[in-house]
């Protein structure tokens, strides 16, 4: 390495500087700005120095569990009369940016605890299930998981087989099925399961760990998300208590709704990872000298960065609105589609021009852009994919069903 090149950083800092081209700052309250400034340095501190190892050797860092319930990331948005943050939704997806900017693994991991089974024991739960699980999923003493996608059904969550019936106890339901591609699945202490009960009618049922016949394999030799656990939920007669059916809910609209919550977080966070992108690429850009200058005097490199930066801001400015929408109870599931179709899909173009840009360098572990590419890959694809949620604008705009 020649001293001109210096650039070669150790993996473990984190010198990320904050980016705001249209002064959006100024449309966040204060309690937002410290609540960014807190979850930010606790990712400096914490988890951006082992991400990259733990990404390596495709293992979720279990111990900063607590981390990230202390930083709220377990359902900031829900009520604090369960234990939850009594924060807005503004708040909810500051703190999914903050994390998906370290990793979208990471921010999936609280995405899911957050909206995809604190959301719909809050939501769909009676009192009981509300007291018995919330308190102690925000502070991150119980784990949780949500399976709704199957083997044989994804984009089509209706088709599902996963059913349950009443096992003549006057107690329990028979549940028989399997579930795929379940984030958190292998350490989860409780599952958020969608099946089908006698009449054919989709219902939530809670399955806690260490009930007969539930088992939780893991999915191995992923290219993505490999700081995230994944595995299947596999049930074999597994005796449930009626107790743990979610009453407030019947249909496919239940998981559903549960999705615009979490899909909405997503919207903020890919922003998270577009700006890690596009900040590691800017300052390599000042540092690369390449025909005796900085790569960022050439015109073809300032195009990169400035249409990254262009739809950086450009998403930001969406998502706020959606927040405020969110906040005021008037979002619809179609603009949150929307958004999380077109942020995921600008991170990605920002990575893989941000790899681009730091040559060589870009495919190795020393800086976060491949990493960050080849998580976008998943978040392109879950909660909904990319085509899915063209054709649910699609269907909003001209009102014709292209899914019938
Ligand atoms: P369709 O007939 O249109 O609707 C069935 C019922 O659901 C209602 N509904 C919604 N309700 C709330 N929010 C929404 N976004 C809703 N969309 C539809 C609808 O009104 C209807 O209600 P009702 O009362 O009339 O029964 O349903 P469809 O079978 O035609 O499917 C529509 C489609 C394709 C858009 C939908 O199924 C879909 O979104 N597919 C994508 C599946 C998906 O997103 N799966 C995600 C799995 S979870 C995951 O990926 C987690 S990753 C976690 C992480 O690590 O971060
Ligand atoms: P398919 O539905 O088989 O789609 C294959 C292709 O066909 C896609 O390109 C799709 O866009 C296209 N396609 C499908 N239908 C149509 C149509 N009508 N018109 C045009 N094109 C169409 N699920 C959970 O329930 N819980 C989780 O926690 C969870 N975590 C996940 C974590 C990871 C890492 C991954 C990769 C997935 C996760 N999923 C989870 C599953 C995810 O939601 C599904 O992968 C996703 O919904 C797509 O389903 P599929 O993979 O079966 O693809």
């Amino acid at each position: 390495m020649n001293a001109e090149n210096s650039f070669i950083r150790s993996n473990k800092t984190d010198a990320y500087q904050h980016h705001d081209y249209y002064l959006m700052d100024e449309l966040l309250t204060e309690e937002h700005i410290l609540i960014r400034n807190t979850v930010r340095d606790w990712v400096k501190k914490d988890l951006s120095p082992i991400i990259e190892d733990c990404a390596q050797k495709a293992a979720f860092p279990h111990h900063i569990i607590k981390g990230l319930a202390d930083a709220g990331a377990f359902g900031p948005q829900l009520p604090a009369e369960y234990g939850c943050g009594g924060l807005d939704y503004i708040t909810y997806g500051i703190i999914m940016q903050e994390l998906e900017r370290c990793d979208s693994g990471i921010r999936s991991t609280a995405s899911v605890q957050g909206s995809l089974v604190m959301y719909p024991i809050y939501k769909f739960g009676s009192e009981e299930q509300k007291h018995k699980y919330l308190p102690k999923l925000a502070k991150g003493e119980l784990m949780g998981c949500f399976g709704l996608t199957e083997p044989n059904h994804g984009s089509n969550p209706a088709g599902m087989t996963t059913n349950f019936k009443d096992a003549g106890d006057g107690k329990n339901v028979i549940l028989n099925g399997a579930k795929m591609w379940i984030s958190n699945a292998p350490f989860a202490d409780i599952a958020v399961v969608w099946g089908k009960n006698e009449e054919g009618k989709i219902k939530g049922i809670i399955v806690e760990r260490g009930m007969e016949g539930f088992t939780t394999p893991e999915t191995h030799n992923k290219w993505s998300l490999r700081a995230s656990a994944t595995g299947e939920l596999v049930f074999n007669d597994v005796l449930v208590p009626k107790e743990n059916i979610l009453p407030n809910v019947e249909g496919l609209k239940g998981p559903l709704t549960c999705l615009n919550s979490a899909r909405y977080g997503i919207s903020w966070g890919a922003i998270g990872a577009a700006l890690d992108c596009y900040d590691t690429a800017l300052r390599y850009s000042k540092e690369r000298i390449q025909f005796g200058r900085p790569i960022g005097g050439f015109q073809l490199q300032q195009k990169k960065l400035a249409e990254m930066i262009t739809e950086i801001t450009k998403a930001q400015l969406l998502t706020w609105r959606l927040g405020v929408l969110m906040n005021e109870g008037r979002a619809t599931p179609a603009q949150i589609s929307m958004a999380k179709r077109n942020n995921v899909d600008l991170a990605l173009n920002v990575a893989r021009n941000a790899r681009q840009m730091l040559g060589g360098m870009g495919i190795t572990g020393e800086y976060p852009i491949m990493r960050h590419m080849m998580n976008l890959e998943s978040v392109v694809t879950y909660e909904g994919t990319h085509d899915i949620h063209l054709l649910i604008t699609g269907m909003d705009v001209t009102g014709e069903n292209a899914f019938v």
